[in-house]
């Protein structure tokens, strides 16, 4: 029974978040504590959330955001203030960039004295900083507001195109009490937080309309095919209208790299002579030339090469961004693909399959580069390069679909993408729109945790610098993660000089002969030194096989490599002086 002396049972600020999350089926944090948010994370943990912590921000940021890839719920990255916060922010970023749904939560400083700038414990106007680097960010003030606040980031993360958001929560929130009772009806469970957006009809028929009369007709799938997880849709789609398809980096496995409509051998070809090309979720930016110039059969790098295209994605905007879109889809992926099937699937006459010119000239290019490719494969040449460690990365994946592989790099990059085939949707997670180094172990350990399956890294030496201390995350949870470095002693490549013959060895030159697999043993994990295809085939094959975490030092011909990798056309002095 109650009486009126008995005091009313409280609830924090730390609870509300705790509890506000939960509501919204949120059941892992990855993060890295420290004054403000220790007890948070301590609290959540016994509260049952997974608390993943991290050794740096950025990497703990990179996790949230590809967990919020692969599993369409909002990843969320929690920082102290401004240096931690500072240094989440890249991972905001980016995440923002690749459309992908994350919150980073921040404890910050007092309000009163950060804005009188009268020098707080890591003092900084955070909400301001992040504004312009997401795509939405918000800031609690009272403990009775944690549940908008909290609805509000999740639904900005994930809804429409998604994003990062930022929530501020400042150190006073936490402590903050109110009537326990209150406070449950204070948090919102949020109601569809990703609505669907159902393409209008005449908007379908156009694309239809321009697609069945397409002579050389071509599908390009992006990150955000990937991502809207309608992928029996998206097989339908391709394979009902028998149109050759591009698979993005991200896309790759949405359907089979084996797949018989793949033109991703033919890259270079379909490009230009393709005359109707059909966009889902892959955007004209810097990655598809901008839908312009050389690429595309353009007389210069500015010309369009007289492509029209259908654009499929839910954001309105995207359309006309670089070249005329003549026929946008506006809606979410799976909406659209439907809508879209359902129009081919009522056409009286049926679905005009492309012409065999056209499917021949590809599967002739194809069938070149295939087997040219398979000749640098099978070559074994001493020491180890990049061609002859991925044909082994190659057979892996193939023997392992559902592993995970994250990859990193220049080189390391662009010959893993092209040589190494995938399965199923949603298993290569890489450097994205930006081409950011240090996403690589952060992916690797989100991939583990987010799906149990073996993740296999492949790394530049360079780029595994980046988030390279996580070795120590991968170990203390024990998570299946098996580290390729290709360590060819440097940025790109390990030869080049100082040309002063001075004592500092040229920037782009790392230690020679380093042994990364030693970092991975500091911790308890494998490590492995290998020089040939062999030892590596046997090393990974091992590390899969136990889902011990282990890191292999795979040392590539460090003469091997071009600089900038593929995307030496960006490089101002590539072509010049080598
Ligand atoms: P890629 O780098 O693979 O070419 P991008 O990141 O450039 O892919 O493009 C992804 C696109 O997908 C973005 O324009 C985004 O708006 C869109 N997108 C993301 N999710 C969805 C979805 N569920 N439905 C429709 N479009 C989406
Ligand atoms: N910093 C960040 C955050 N992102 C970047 N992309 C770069 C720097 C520049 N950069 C690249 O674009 S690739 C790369 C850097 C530093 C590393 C390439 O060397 P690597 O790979 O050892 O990782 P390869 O296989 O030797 O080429």
């Amino acid at each position: 029974m109650t009486t009126d002396t008995q005091s009313p049972e409280l609830t924090d600020g730390f609870h509300l978040v705790i509890d506000a999350l939960k509501l919204n089926g949120i059941d892992t944090i990855f993060g890295l504590p420290g004054i403000p948010i220790t007890d948070l994370t301590r609290k959540a943990q016994a509260a049952g959330i997974r608390v993943i912590s991290f050794r740096h921000e950025q990497n703990a940021g990179n996790a949230a955001a590809i967990a919020g890839f692969m599993t369409q719920k909002p990843g969320i990255c929690l920082t102290v203030s401004a240096p931690g916060f500072l240094n989440g922010l890249t991972a905001l970023s980016n995440a923002t960039t690749n459309c992908f749904p994350m919150i980073l939560i921040s404890g910050s400083s007092e309000r009163e004295i950060v804005d009188l700038q009268q020098g707080d414990y890591e003092e900084m106007d955070q909400l301001a900083i992040a504004k312009p680097l997401c795509k939405a960010a918000f800031r609690v003030l009272h403990a009775e507001d944690i549940g908008v606040g909290i609805a509000r980031a999740i639904r900005a993360a994930v809804s429409g195109r998604p994003g990062g958001v930022y929530l501020d929560l400042p150190a006073k929130l936490f402590a903050q009490t109110m009537d326990a009772a209150a406070g449950k009806a204070s948090l919102i469970q949020v109601v569809d937080p990703a609505p669907r957006q159902i393409p209008a009809p005449d908007a379908v028929q156009r694309a239809l309309n321009l697609l069945k009369g397409a002579k050389r007709p071509l599908i390009v799938l992006g990150k955000g095919a990937a991502y809207a997880q309608a992928d029996a849709d998206i097989r339908a789609l391709v394979e009902k209208t028998g149109i050759p398809y591009l698979p993005m980096s991200m896309a790759k496995g949405l359907l089979p790299d084996t797949h018989p409509q793949s033109a991703a051998a033919a890259r270079s070809y379909v490009l230009p002579e393709a005359d109707v090309v059909m966009l889902i979720g892959a955007r004209l930016n810097w990655l598809l030339s901008h839908g312009k110039g050389k690429t595309w059969g353009g007389k210069s790098h500015k010309d369009w090469g007289g492509q029209k295209f259908i654009q499929i994605d839910i954001s309105p905007q995207e359309a006309d961004s670089n070249v005329r879109i003549d026929a946008p889809v506006v809606g979410d992926i799976g909406s659209c693909v439907a809508a879209m099937l359902g129009g081919i699937s009522t056409m009286g006459s049926g679905w005009p399959k492309p012409s065999p010119d056209w499917l021949g000239a590809i599967d002739e290019r194809k069938d070149r580069n295939i087997a040219k490719m398979a000749e640098t494969l099978a070559k074994n040449p001493v020491p180890m390069n990049f061609h002859s460690a991925l044909n082994v990365m190659r057979d892996i994946i193939k023997t392992n679909p559902d592993a995970i592989l994250v990859n990193e790099g220049a080189n390391a990059l662009d010959f893993t993408r092209s040589i190494v085939d995938m399965y199923k949707p949603r298993k290569r997670l890489d450097v994205g729109t930006w081409g950011v180094m240090g996403i690589g172990m952060g992916f690797a350990v989100a991939a583990a945790v987010v799906s149990g399956q073996p993740v296999i890294a492949v790394e530049g030496d360079s780029a595994f610098g980046f988030s390279g201390m996580e070795v120590e995350t991968i170990c203390r949870y024990n998570l299946p993660v098996c580290v390729v470095v290709f360590n060819n002693n440097g940025v790109y490549r390990g030869t080049d000089v100082n040309p002063t013959g001075g004592p500092d060895v040229a920037p782009t030159v790392f230690v020679k002969g380093a042994r990364y697999d030693k970092l991975m043993e500091a911790f308890g994990g494998v490590g492995v030194h290998v020089t040939t295809p062999a030892e590596l085939r046997k090393a990974v094959e091992a590390a899969v096989r136990s889902r011990k975490p282990t890191l292999i030092n795979a040392v590539i011909d460090e003469t091997a490599g071009t600089e900038s990798g593929r995307i030496t056309s960006l490089n101002p002095t590539s072509g010049k002086k080598k």
